[in-house]
């Protein structure tokens, strides 16, 4: 494969601290999504990222770029589309407790959920633990489920910011999850295209989380709804704190069934009030 020397002037550019451009950032997602840049050249500039940080504008800037070559799902009128989506944490099962509450509520949740990264856990790999759960859906295949049970929970895929797909496996293979920037456009990427009413982000802080401190976390929730307004998104924040695993239950098949006990109205107290907490500020 050919070297790509813009691709090697973009990571310069990135690691010497120079902030990306717009259309920098674009010819970086479709480097990616046409293989025209070498593996090896997305960690670079991932862990580029990483050491120099990106600017909020950058950030808002790879989250457009991400989520441009999906066509935005579009929802019957009248639907109120909701979603929550969390910088995850260890035994955080709160999107399948809330997901299908927000739905019993009425509202519609056209969730795109991700796998596991670095030492959290993922909620399509949680569902994946039961027998023949499909995570792949359609965009039509979504709107039948919505329709019949109000929420559905599946994966980026090729019509969906399909590069989240390539960023997300690469970050974990680089040490640099835990970049801001990386982690606002890989969220805000997938909810852009969702066609929502409106978002609520649960951002964790903690041992047990991505973000040490409050502050970091208080710093990442205010970056996220504010890039998440540029990409017409109306999204609030909770911080909250993740010292230890939320609820009883640590792994896939085992917080599945601790969602469904806290669904009968049951479940681990710290779970049940993060869940209501999210869910009273959905749509707010
Ligand atoms: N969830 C995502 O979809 N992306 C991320 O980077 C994190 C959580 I952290």
């Amino acid at each position: 494969m050919a070297t790509a020397p813009w691709m090697v002037e973009l990571i310069r550019k990135k690691r010497d601290g120079e902030e990306l451009r717009e259309e920098e950032m674009e010819r970086f997602i479709h480097g990616v999504l046409t293989g025209t840049v070498r593996e090896g050249q997305i960690g670079a500039l991932l862990l580029s990222c990483r050491l120099r940080g990106l600017s909020r504008a950058e950030a808002a800037a790879l989250s457009r770029a991400m989520a441009a070559p999906s066509r935005a799902l579009q929802w019957p009128r009248g639907w109120t589309a909701l979603d929550k989506h969390s910088t995850g944490g260890v035994g955080d099962k709160v999107s399948l407790v809330l997901g299908p509450a927000i739905a019993a509520l009425g509202a519609k949740v056209p969730m795109v959920s991700g796998r596991s990264l670095g030492h959290t856990g993922g909620t399509l790999d949680k569902l994946e633990a039961i027998p023949g759960f499909r995570v792949h859906l359609s965009a039509p295949e979504m709107q039948r489920v919505l329709e019949r049970v109000g929420c559905c929970i599946v994966a980026q895929s090729e019509e969906l910011a399909p590069a989240d797909r390539v960023l997300y496996e690469l970050r974990d293979a680089t040490a640099t999850v835990d970049c801001d920037g990386l982690i606002i456009s890989s969220i805000l990427s997938k909810k852009a295209v969702e066609g929502l009413s409106a978002l609520v982000l649960d951002v964790k802080f903690g041992r047990a989380a991505l973000s040490p401190s409050q502050e970091s976390a208080r710093d990442l929730a205010s970056a996220m709804v504010e890039v998440g307004a540029q990409l017409g998104l109306r999204a609030a924040a909770v911080l909250s704190r993740m010292d230890a695993p939320l609820g009883r239950c640590v792994g896939d098949a085992i917080e599945v069934l601790e969602a469904i006990e806290c669904l009968r109205g049951g479940g681990p107290p710290d779970l049940r009030e993060l869940v209501t907490t999210l869910g009273g500020k959905t749509g707010s």
